[in-house]
């Protein structure tokens, strides 16, 4: 990890440094990112693909308005980043039943008795009952291990009774848990065997005695891109539902491990980050490529840029509408929803330049406004959506019993109904008038829109 954000690092302040970013200083950028990929171990492959993307992306895609080329660029790296590492959302960690039966397996010495202690303190922490299972009776002193680990956690334990029968082992330990009616029962499973047949044969019995509800692959960053090939070998004797990668601490080699399994079609779900039963996060390839980036402020300009796009585009919609002569209040039902999606208000108002908002929204607003604003946002996009298709295209049918449907529908009152349609009419005055004037749109419209909501509150009362 450590190598790998230096060489980002020096990647990211040699863009940061750029006046243009020509073809051959682009290809010189990616030349460097594919070198710094290779030393983790990431395969020729990955590295490969993902730098072709990038260039793709960077060379075909409109840079948006009020961005610069560096910071387009290295927008556009990170969001291929988060791509190959598993996309935008991160796993759900969620336990969706209860009891919830998770078993671990993977190879000697990945860390799969640690990462058992570490989970179960993990939904501990959520307020969970976690029973642990210890079936390994090949590596002497297992049981002892995840005992001591168990304990100090406040997880039950069950471990080797003497009759050093695994599957026995399996069945005892679950039928105990059950009884005592804990939440999660994470099970462990022996690594050392005299072969990997071997293993995946008692992986395989274990895995039908026991009928987990997810099997989780533990693989140790150290085995860089090889953590594919593990991945595969174990999913063909049972089904992988989740992926948790240790060490990621103590090697160069994690995101080879990371980008190779991905490949694999698995989830990886956790990392281990050191050797103490605290040390696990949750993967999130957002918040890790932002770290390999060493770029605190980066999130803030992915977010400026998305919103960016997002709002050309809906621009782009309205736009349309507009000169087709139809806006409706469909058009403003796809505003709002733009708007919601980006986020917290405030935060929306930091990273775009207002006067193009294709909402009315007031610059110099107060906390209190904003808050204030938006509530009336989400109350009118409850109002829009209940309405039928029909009233959102001919707003004009509206009448004294349609609004009370739908205010009764969306928990608000006719009066706010009434407030929405007013706007609406406001809009559509102006958009005659502006057709009327010929001025171009939808710029200076949007900009005419920009409207104290203010005043538009004080004349409908
Ligand atoms: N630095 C670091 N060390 C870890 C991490 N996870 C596990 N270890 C260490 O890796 C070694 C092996 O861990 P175990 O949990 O015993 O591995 P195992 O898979 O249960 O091993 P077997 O039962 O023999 O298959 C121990 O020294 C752990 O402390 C981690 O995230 N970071
Ligand atoms: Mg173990």
């Amino acid at each position: 990890m450590k190598n790998l954000i230096e060489s980002f690092s020096k990647i990211i302040s040699r863009i940061r440094g750029l006046v243009y970013i020509d073809d051959e200083t682009l290809r010189e950028i990616l030349k460097e990112i594919q070198r710094a990929l290779l030393k983790a171990d990431v395969s020729v492959e990955v590295v490969y693909n993902l730098t072709k993307n990038i260039e793709k992306k960077f060379k075909e895609s409109k840079i948006p308005q009020g961005v610069s080329p560096k910071d387009y660029l290295l927008y556009v790296i990170y969001n291929e980043m988060v791509n190959i590492l598993g996309g935008d959302v991160p796993p759900s960690v969620d336990i969706p039943r209860r009891p919830y039966k998770l078993m671990l397996v993977g190879i000697e010495g990945c860390g799969k008795t640690t990462s058992a202690a570490k989970l179960a303190y993990f939904y501990i922490r959520k307020k969970l009952k976690v029973g642990l299972v210890q079936t390994d009776v090949h590596r002497p002193g297992a049981r002892e291990q995840l005992r001591q680990l168990a304990e100090r956690i406040g997880a039950l334990f069950y471990g080797d009774p003497g009759h050093h029968d695994p599957i026995r082992i399996a069945e005892e330990g679950i039928e105990k848990m059950l009884k005592e009616g804990v939440d999660l029962i994470i099970v462990d499973t022996a690594g050392r065997h005299r072969s990997e047949q071997e293993l995946m044969e008692e992986v395989k019995r274990l895995y039908e005695t026991i009928k987990p509800d997810e099997v989780m692959l533990v693989i140790d960053a150290t085995s860089g891109k090889q953590a594919a090939v593990q991945a595969e070998a174990f999913m063909k004797y049972v089904p992988i539902n989740s992926i948790f990668i240790t060490k990621m601490d103590s090697t160069a080699r994690g995101g080879g491990a990371l980008m190779s399994v991905i490949k694999t079609g698995a989830k990886i779900k956790f990392i281990g980050t050191g050797e103490d039963v605290e040390e696990i996060e949750v993967f999130n390839p957002r918040r890790f490529v932002s770290r390999l980036l060493g770029l605190g402020d980066l999130e803030t300009l992915v977010e400026k840029v998305k919103a960016l796009e997002e709002e050309e585009k809906v621009l782009k919609e309205v736009e349309k509408d507009i000169e087709e002569g139809k806006v409706t209040l469909l058009t403003l039902k796809k505003q709002l929803e733009t708007i919601m999606k980006l986020g917290p208000l405030s935060k929306i108002l930091e990273l775009l330049p207002v006067q193009s908002m294709p909402m009315p929204i007031v610059r110099g607003l107060s906390d209190d406004q904003l808050k204030a604003t938006q509530e009336r946002m989400r109350k009118w996009y409850a109002i829009l959506q209940s309405m039928t298709k029909e009233e959102l295209l001919n707003p004009d049918i509206l009448d004294a019993s349609r609004i009370r449907r739908i205010a009764r529908g969306s928990g608000t009152t006719p009066r706010d109904v009434r407030e929405l349609l007013q706007y609406y009419q406001m809009i559509r005055r102006l958009i005659n008038e502006m057709k009327k004037s010929r001025k171009r749109l939808p710029k200076s419209l949007l900009k005419q829109m920009d409207i104290n909501l203010g005043e538009l509150e004080r004349a409908g009362r």
